[in-house]
């Protein structure tokens, strides 16, 4: 068993990831960290919750000591769209918090698993079916960063014996809580309008294919890599992981079987939709089934489905 501590815990995946982590290993072996944003309640009342800024190594390290932690799992970061705002600032946080993970499970012989993206892709890549090992000379900063960590985990492995580990994510569609500031935001966005609107301006091109994977694939995805047998691991850090690969009509197509009224209109945002063009549109994920068996169990007409039952009860 482990004892996990989840910085960023009041994000997007973090907000579902720790009362998953909670049902498999236990409510008291996962410590939700967070800084400004509040927790959920049923991250708050689920188990041990620690306030504490990423960038602070002594205090995560006081948080590591207290609870015993051997696992740290780290999802701070800014994401595509918002790091082009302020470069310097998005480097540091996403290098800041990963590099405290990494040396702070090197002290205690832990390990870290951090998610990678998409977008440590870039405009050199192959785009189709983009391989597992390939040209990554991507073109953001959070880009750029997340080839970086990928590298650093590496190094962390190779030289220090820490279990790193960690998955390429896709665009992740979740319906708890919003994503912010990424690129792939619009196919969380859309089921929401759906509900409410009836009708959804896109901020992308119709015809941008991206991967993207709904919220309990991801999920899985993380405990079933850190539960892998680490002889089966070539790679590590970090393995293409993909569910669907599609494009905003296809999505519009399918909410139209459960809310025929709905629409779609398009008004580009130049910033995001230059940076989704530059991503693949679809990741070969063979080394992640061959490693250790992954598989996406969630389609688009599954997930929409599951989307709308949650979203018309928690919007009604
Ligand atoms: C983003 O769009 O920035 C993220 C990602 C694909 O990593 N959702």
């Amino acid at each position: 068993m482990k004892n996990i501590l989840v910085l960023g815990a009041a994000g997007q995946i973090g907000s579902e990831l720790v009362p998953y982590l909670r049902k498999f290993y236990g409510s008291n072996a996962v410590v939700a960290a967070y800084r400004s944003t509040p927790l959920t309640t049923e991250i708050r009342e689920g188990g041990p919750c620690e306030n504490l800024d990423a960038m602070e190594a002594d205090k995560i390290f006081e948080v590591v000591k207290k609870y015993n932690i051997d696992t740290i799992i780290n999802l701070v970061a800014v994401l595509s769209a918002k790091g082009e705002a302020n470069p310097v600032k998005a480097w540091n946080i996403n290098m800041g918090s990963l590099i405290n993970s990494l040396e702070i499970m090197r002290e205690v012989k832990g390990a870290v698993f951090t998610p990678s993206s998409i977008g440590a892709f870039g405009p050199s890549t192959p785009l189709d079916n983009t391989p597992q090992d390939t040209i990554m000379r991507p073109t953001t900063i959070y880009g750029i960063s997340k080839v970086a960590a990928e590298l650093w985990s590496d190094y962390y492995f190779l030289k220090y014996g820490v279990d790193t580990r960690g998955v390429r994510y896709p665009g992740i569609i979740s319906n708890v809580t919003l994503p912010g500031g990424g690129t792939t935001d619009y196919a969380v966005e859309i089921y929401y309008e759906a509900i409410k609107n009836k009708h959804y301006t896109c901020y992308l091109k119709p015809g941008t294919y991206l991967d993207m994977m709904y919220m309990p694939d991801a999920m899985r995805a993380c405990v079933e890599l850190m539960e892998a047998d680490p002889k089966k691991l070539k790679h590590r850090n970090c393995f293409n992981v993909t569910a669907m690969s599609i494009e905003p009509e296809m999505i519009a197509k399918e909410i139209r079987k459960h809310i025929p009224e709905f629409t779609i209109d398009y008004q580009i945002d130049p910033v995001r939709q230059s940076i989704a063009e530059t991503w693949p549109n679809s990741m070969d994920q063979t080394a992640a089934m061959e490693e250790w068996d992954w598989k996406p169990e969630y389609d688009l007409p599954a997930m929409t489905l599951d989307m709308l039952k949650v979203l018309s009860q928690k919007l009604k």
